[in-house]
């Protein structure tokens, strides 16, 4: 047995140390420290961290920190640069820095440097968007492109699907961008009532080519395709590219692999973004954009790689994580931008966290006596306001929350942004400070409300407030600076994953029930039956569908 980080030194200072910050509320912490803001604010890559709306103090911050070299993150930082096996159940390194590093500095995977294949395709990339653009790339019949429909899932589909809508105000080349994933025949029928084939662009997005919902979908494409074009064959390079890293698939499929875009092994799904499964975003916003997108994760790799450990925006979040969930007891965090164009990142990030950190086994396999990866959700701001935001002012329980607030609206309209912001600062505001009863008896006094009514009234609109947020601000939600946004995630997940001894880069979990829905195809397909050891709710259900 190894040591768990539970034992160690720094733990058990912090446990003592959140007893004697219990009592103490963040409102008490602004009295406290009239500087707070300044104390408790830091900024990199044209993101601010303002996280002085937590239950945390200097010392609170130095033991994390303690906590941190004991599980020793600057070497962890260090292997992940150096392109070392971390992702150690698959014995692989994890490179999606590679994909972005545009200092170009030598990147090795057993002995060679990956930066010339990374820029070759990146290279590609940009004369395949180049040519659509310009309408040098046609459909089979002579008419250029004016659709393109990714069909992929999970990290082959919920990274370009958020940034490609993120970066709506950033389109170039006038084409329609459209995502299937599910296999659920509705969505690629939906997609596909609002397409022209002669027009449309499928890229098969897939690491392994092997995906069931993807390769169904891609193989129901092409039959869509090759019923407009009366079985002709020669229509599918025209109308098919690949992202993958199996090329031997991508040919068995049918697709000319000289229309197939390469990423590698080393590059995890939930990562992938900034490989060639980027293509529909670089097709939404030019190759020019979508560098811009790989420079804004650059100078936060950068940051995280050289800034000292209090001023590294991604450790500070991490660590942070870990004492709420940890030390509060926290088993869930929200997302909740004020920036409507964000409004798929909480889903991005379900996937990002969950799949990386949804783990129970440390990375020597022994069963962890802690608790890992909070349940991540969330939405846009003020519709969650009109939503779940009661049960964060009042409900039982304890959610830290990321408010991801722009100064400036993608689409600038008359006095929108002033409310928008006003809502954003109020609702970290209210939530922290709360309403005590003496405020809230005050204020029904001064309404005129009866004593009697004060008093059957008085539980129900109090407030205890302390609930914590952190609030990242940015001037505007540009290319790069998503960039930034969405690496500084990555790199959060990847000091949670430290701390708690995971291997942020592996995903087991979502095995099993693959194998499972292969073994129950066969009785619904009507061509076998249900496995020996299926139980009655399985067999009564399996039998009403087959009705
Ligand atoms: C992400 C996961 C997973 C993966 C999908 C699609 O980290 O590995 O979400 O991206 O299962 O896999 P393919 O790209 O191989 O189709």
């Amino acid at each position: 047995m190894s040591i768990q980080v539970n034992q160690l030194a720094s733990w058990h200072a912090l446990q003592q140390h959140q007893q004697q910050l219990a009592n103490t509320s963040i409102p008490a912490l602004f009295a406290q420290d009239k500087q707070r803001f300044e104390h408790f604010s830091v900024e990199a890559c044209g993101l601010l961290l303002d996280y002085s709306r937590n239950r945390a103090t200097q010392e609170t911050l130095d033991l994390l920190l303690v906590l941190a070299n004991e599980c020793q993150l600057s070497d962890w930082i260090k292997r992940l640069y150096q392109g070392e096996a971390v992702n150690h159940t698959e014995h692989r390194p994890a490179l999606h820095i590679a994909l972005r590093n545009r200092s170009n500095t030598p990147i090795q995977v057993a002995g060679q440097d990956v930066m010339p294949e990374v820029n070759a395709v990146l290279q590609r990339i940009g004369q395949f968007v180049q040519a659509v653009h310009n309408g040098d790339w046609l459909g089979h019949s002579g008419k250029p492109i004016q659709s393109v429909v990714n069909i992929g899932i999970g990290g082959s589909d919920l990274g370009p699907v958020m940034v490609t809508r993120a970066l709506r105000a950033y389109r170039q080349g006038g084409l329609r961008s459209y995502f299937v994933s599910n296999v659920d025949s509705s969505h690629l029928m939906e997609t596909l009532a609002e397409v022209d084939p002669e027009t449309t662009l499928f890229i098969i997005a897939s690491k392994t080519f092997s995906t069931q919902e993807t390769m169904l979908n891609a193989n129901s494409a092409r039959q869509w395709l090759l019923e407009h074009y009366q079985g002709d064959e020669q229509a599918i390079a025209r109308h098919f590219v690949a992202v993958s890293t199996s090329t031997e698939r991508v040919r068995a499929f049918g697709i000319d692999t000289n229309n197939m875009f390469e990423f590698w092994d080393w590059v995890g799904g939930r990562f992938s973004l900034w490989s060639a499964i980027g293509l529909p975003v670089a097709l939404a916003i030019g190759m020019e954009q979508f560098e811009q997108l790989l420079g804004g994760a650059h100078a936060m790799d950068e940051h995280f790689r050289t800034a000292p450990l209090a001023e590294n925006i991604p450790v500070l979040l991490g660590l942070l994580s870990v004492w709420y969930t940890n030390f509060w007891g926290a088993n869930t965090h929200a997302i909740l931008p004020y920036d409507f164009v964000l409004e798929h990142l909480p889903a991005y990030l379900q996937q990002l966290k969950m799949e990386s950190l949804g783990k129970r086994v440390n990375r020597q396999g022994e069963v962890v006596t802690y608790a890992t990866c909070p349940i991540i959700w969330g939405a846009a701001g003020n519709n969650g306001q009109h939503a779940f935001y009661q049960l964060l002012h009042q409900g039982t329980h304890l959610v830290p929350a990321d408010f991801i607030v722009a100064a400036q609206s993608q689409h600038p309209l008359g006095d929108h942004q002033p409310a928008t912001l006003s809502n954003a600062l109020a609702q970290t505001l209210a939530l922290s400070q709360g309403r005590d009863t003496a405020a809230t008896q005050a204020m029904l006094q001064a309404q005129g409300v009866s004593a009697e009514e004060i008093a059957q009234q008085l539980p129900h609109r109090t407030f205890i407030g302390n609930q914590p947020s952190n609030t990242l601000v940015y001037e505007r939600l540009t290319p790069a600076l998503l960039g930034a946004l969405i690496a500084m995630y990555e790199h959060k997940v990847f000091v949670q994953s430290v701390c708690w001894d995971l291997n942020p880069f592996d995903q087991w979990g979502v095995e099993l029930g693959k194998q499972v829905a292969n073994s129950l195809l066969p009785a619904l397909m009507g061509t076998g039956e249900a496995p020996a050891d299926s139980d009655s709710s399985t067999l009564a259900l399996l039998k009403r569908f087959a009705k």
